[in-house]
């Protein structure tokens, strides 16, 4: 009776689907920050697949040890202290809804702006007690990331021969970046075990709205991206590295020569995953379009102008698998 009540809850999320074979991505790009030749590789990995993991990156693993405590610390906590953080609006603590229209996951999660000075009163219960320690983990992991996103985001600049190099780095650099950072909680479901040969997702398929994404994971399985020719990968967790994303905001601006990458998560019957995305968005009046260094003589831009701001306040009216840059397309 039990598993039939717990199946129904996961019939609820509506997000089962049929399992299909999962292939393992044995070649994911591996960038080696300290490699002199990784300009090169990061091009290849980002017009190939949108996506890469950073390896010998300067980010401290106390700072990730340590907000990762935070993190469970907060999601061990009983159902109604976390719903004091909730809901999310879109900042706050959820739990199985994702966004504002319709879509759920096996997931709880806390969406954080990067911007201490947006953070709300009520995200800020989510400090509890302890707001210094809680906040100054989550500062210092942010601080660090950040330094990361730019280097990589000069690297990328360099490979494109973008000048100055800090073009890209310089929107996630400025006081006014719309950046965010999501704390992800997928518990453990047993009861997947009964549902033998399907899957239930932790967070549907999706690509990043904004320029970068930054992801660490502790090593429970889960992500999975889809390559060019539609099909899904398991991408093998590792706790010491990074997963870089490419999100549909660099897309625009490298005029598409880089493809947003469409990734989601499923759920696992017995470990719990916990990941920690930093989302590197440019200010909201920054307009979005190709590069002008990047364009051949004759090359159009495939998009229409837009500034951030028209296009978050779209992205946050749409479902998470929707295509969101078709709105923009020039037809
Ligand atoms: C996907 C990337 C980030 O997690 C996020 C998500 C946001 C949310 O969780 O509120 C969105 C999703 C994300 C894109 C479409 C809209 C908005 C949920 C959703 C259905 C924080 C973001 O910036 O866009």
């Amino acid at each position: 009776m039990v598993v039939q009540s717990n199946l129904s809850t996961l019939n609820h999320c509506s997000s089962i689907e049929t399992r299909k074979p999962a292939t393992v991505l044995d070649s994911i790009p591996s960038i080696n920050l300290k490699d002199p030749e990784s300009k090169t590789h990061i091009m290849k990995a980002c017009e190939e697949y949108g996506f890469f993991k950073v390896v010998n990156h300067s980010v401290p693993m106390e700072f990730i040890a340590k907000l990762e405590t935070q993190a469970l610390e907060f999601f061990n906590l009983p159902q109604s202290e976390k719903d004091k953080a909730g809901p999310p609006d879109p900042f706050g603590y959820g739990s199985k809804r994702i966004g504002s229209n319709g879509d759920v996951g096996w997931i709880e999660y806390l969406l954080l702006n990067t911007n201490p000075q947006v953070t709300s009163l009520k995200t800020l219960t989510v400090f509890r007690e302890n707001p210094e320690i809680f906040w100054s983990a989550v500062k210092e992991y942010i601080e660090a990331v950040k330094v990361m996103a730019f280097e990589v985001l000069e690297l990328i600049a360099d490979g494109l021969k973008i000048e100055p190099r800090d073009t890209l780095s310089k929107l996630l650099k400025d006081e006014n970046s719309d950046s965010c950072f999501r704390l992800n909680h997928y518990p453990p479901c047993p009861e997947l075990q009964a549902l033998s040969g399907r899957d239930l997702v932790g967070f549907g398929e999706h690509t990043d709205p904004q320029i970068i994404s930054v992801l660490r994971s502790n090593s429970t399985s889960g992500l999975q991206i889809c390559l060019k020719d539609g099909v899904w990968v398991s991408v093998p967790p590792d706790e010491t590295s990074f997963f870089i994303n490419v999100g549909d905001a660099l897309q625009v601006m490298t005029n598409g020569r880089f493809k947003s990458v469409r990734h989601r998560v499923l759920a696992n019957s017995h470990k719990s995953r916990v990941s920690m995305i930093y989302f590197g968005g440019p200010p909201l009046s920054e307009k979005i379009v190709p590069l002008t260094s990047l364009m051949g003589k004759q090359e159009e831009s495939l998009y229409k102008e837009f500034t951030w701001w028209e296009y978050k306040t779209s992205a946050y009216k749409s479902r998470l698998a929707d295509y969101r840059l078709g709105l923009f397309e020039k037809k």
